[in-house]
């Protein structure tokens, strides 16, 4: 019998570490399945997907929605979708969740790291720029980030290198005959 298709959905703050969790996870998954897999990188889906879309609840519930959408037809041909967006918004979340779960599993990850170290590492400048004024809606400075109330998996960023921490989320994945 086929294997089902799956999605996990990372969702954090900017500079989180969700993209170098995913890629480690990817890298994890490439050694050990010759399934499928894609990912959905906020920002490639902003380039190619979204692309005019910003930062405005709505805007943020359409790109949400869309990476579900894709997700769950990856998740609809027994593939791997991994989607990494910062999804501030529980309904959009839960959106994208019932899109999957239509077709699959959904592993909903919040990457909790602390705003005091995403904003420290700020690799972009972005958390500067938003104190400074210079961005309206940055998420976690004057944007809101609803935590996520039963996410399948916490992960700290802080708390262990990206290898340590995708080891965890393919232990999940065991444990649940995801894989
Ligand atoms: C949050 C912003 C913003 C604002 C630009 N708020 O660390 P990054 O740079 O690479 O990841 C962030 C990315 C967020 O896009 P998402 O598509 O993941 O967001 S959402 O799920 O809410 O649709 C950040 C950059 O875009 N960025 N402006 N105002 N992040």
């Amino acid at each position: 019998r086929a294997a089902r298709g799956f999605a996990l959905f990372f969702t954090g703050l900017s500079g989180a570490g969700k993209s170098t969790i995913a890629q480690a996870v990817l890298a994890l998954l490439l050694e050990r399945t010759a399934r499928p897999v894609t990912v959905l990188d906020g920002d490639e889906v902003r380039r190619h997907v979204s692309r005019g879309l910003g930062f405005s609840r709505e805007d943020r519930a359409a790109n949400v929605t869309r990476i579900g959408y894709i997700a769950s037809e990856v998740v609809r041909h027994g593939g791997i979708a991994i989607c990494a967006p910062i999804a501030p918004f529980a309904d959009a979340r839960a959106e994208a969740r019932a899109l999957v779960e239509a077709h699959g599993g959904f592993v909903e990850i919040h990457v909790t790291t602390d705003i005091g170290v995403c904003e420290a590492r700020d690799r972009k400048g972005l958390y500067a720029q938003a104190r400074a004024g210079k961005i309206a809606n940055f998420t976690g400075v004057n944007d809101p980030y609803e935590v996520p109330e039963q996410p399948e998996l916490r992960l700290d960023g802080d708390a262990a290198s990206p290898e340590v921490l995708a080891a965890r989320v393919l232990e999940l994945l065991r444990k649940r005959e995801l894989i």
